[in-house]
């Protein structure tokens, strides 16, 4: 395999010193981008997961349109609760339904650890065309869900601010809680495996709802299973945790042997590097929010956080995923403020 004409991602994943900070964006595949609305139009959101082609299109939009360094497979977190044999329906403006949740024992008996060949195969053959149709230019990131947050969606049977049927869950069946975590972890490992295997460079393991875990519960529910997916990951490929709202534990997620972590807006870069520690990769931390903005406010604060983290070991990013009511220009105004940002010095 000849290598990647630009490697700045995995590089910087690895502590490498390099010419620029790179930059994507967390969910850079979606609604804001008209040539997505087209096909989302004409096919339904499990459609387009499931054929390689329309993956593959999805995932290539945004390096070609927005120009960012590296490409995010088109999926969704949900494909691994459905390969364990629950329903998930993708509503129209409604977000994710899963209509059979899990609350009982019985509910546990219905669902498996699937083999992942089977049942994510397509997955596989998506990131086959996509790694084909990149032709190199920059690299693929895999990713799946941590365990937390797809048992909040798994329990709650849809999205929440609060994810209180799922946090009682835990409090009042906590054998049957960490059953399941298990399993979705050895879900995801095999599934993670397979992503590499098929060709992704790097993994981010989505924590969504990780803030929403005091600190005793975020390591006993959360991280002790993201801490079992990075062990088995990180010799295959550098493994990115991004626990949304978790910054109290950013010192154990170092800890794990993840390359890199991804941090959102509410916290102050440096603040997050103390925590951190010195060597890890951090990643983010724009307010996508602020991408609604002038294109000179969006100039201004990404120079403000450019210096906040200051060169190296800094992927550039948003603290969450991009809204679908921002433009393009704006999109592609905070990749390019990134890409020409100087460090004084
Ligand atoms: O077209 C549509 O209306 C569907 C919107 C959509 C899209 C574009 C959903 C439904 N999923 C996706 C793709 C997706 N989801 C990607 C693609 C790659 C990319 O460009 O980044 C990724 C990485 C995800 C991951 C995902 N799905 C997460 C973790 C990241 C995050 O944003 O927190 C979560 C929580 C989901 C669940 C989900 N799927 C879709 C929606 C609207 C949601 C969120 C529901 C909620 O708010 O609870």
């Amino acid at each position: 395999m000849s290598s990647l004409k630009n490697d700045l991602i995995l590089k910087t994943l690895r502590g490498e010193q390099t010419e620029r900070t790179p930059v994507w964006m967390m969910r850079q595949a979606g609604r804001y981008l008209p040539e997505y609305m087209v096909l989302r139009k004409k096919y339904s959101f499990f459609e387009r997961c499931q054929t390689p082609e329309l993956a593959c299109e999805i995932t290539l939009q945004p390096v070609d349109i927005v120009g960012v360094d590296a490409a995010i497979l088109f999926s969704d977190i949900l494909v691994v609760p459905q390969a364990m044999g629950l329903e998930v329906q993708m509503v129209e403006s409604k977000g994710p339904i899963l209509p059979d949740p899990i609350k009982t024992t019985n509910d546990l008996n219905r669902i498996i650890v699937p083999d992942v060949n089977e049942t994510l195969g397509y997955v596989f053959d998506a990131i086959k065309l996509i790694k084909q149709e990149l032709n190199n230019r920059v690299p693929l990131i895999g990713f799946a869900g941590a365990p937390w947050t797809l048992l909040c969606y798994m329990v709650q049977g849809k999205g929440s601010k609060t994810f209180d049927e799922a946090k009682e869950f835990c409090y009042t069946q906590p054998a049957l809680a960490h059953q399941l975590l298990q399993m979705i972890t050895d879900t995801t490992i095999a599934y993670l495996k397979g992503q590499i295997a098929a060709g992704a460079d790097t993994v981010q393991i989505f924590d969504s709802w990780g803030g929403l875990l005091s600190p005793d519960d975020f390591e006993n529910i959360s991280l002790k299973y993201i801490r079992q997916i990075v062990a088995a990951l990180k010799d295959e490929a550098p493994v990115i945790v991004f626990a949304k709202g978790a910054w109290h534990s950013l010192d154990s997620m170092a800890a794990t042997g993840a390359a890199g972590l991804g941090i959102d807006w509410c916290i102050k870069p440096q603040l997050a590097r103390q925590f951190a520690g010195k060597n890890i990769t951090l990643q983010g931390n724009f307010d996508p929010a602020r991408l609604l903005g002038p294109i000179s406010e969006i100039q201004k604060e990404v120079k403000k956080m450019m210096n906040a983290f200051g060169p190296g070991n800094h992927i550039a990013n948003l603290g969450h995923g991009i809204l679908p009511n921002v433009l393009v220009s704006h999109a592609k105004a905070f990749v390019d403020a990134v890409k020409n940002h100087q460090f004084e010095n």
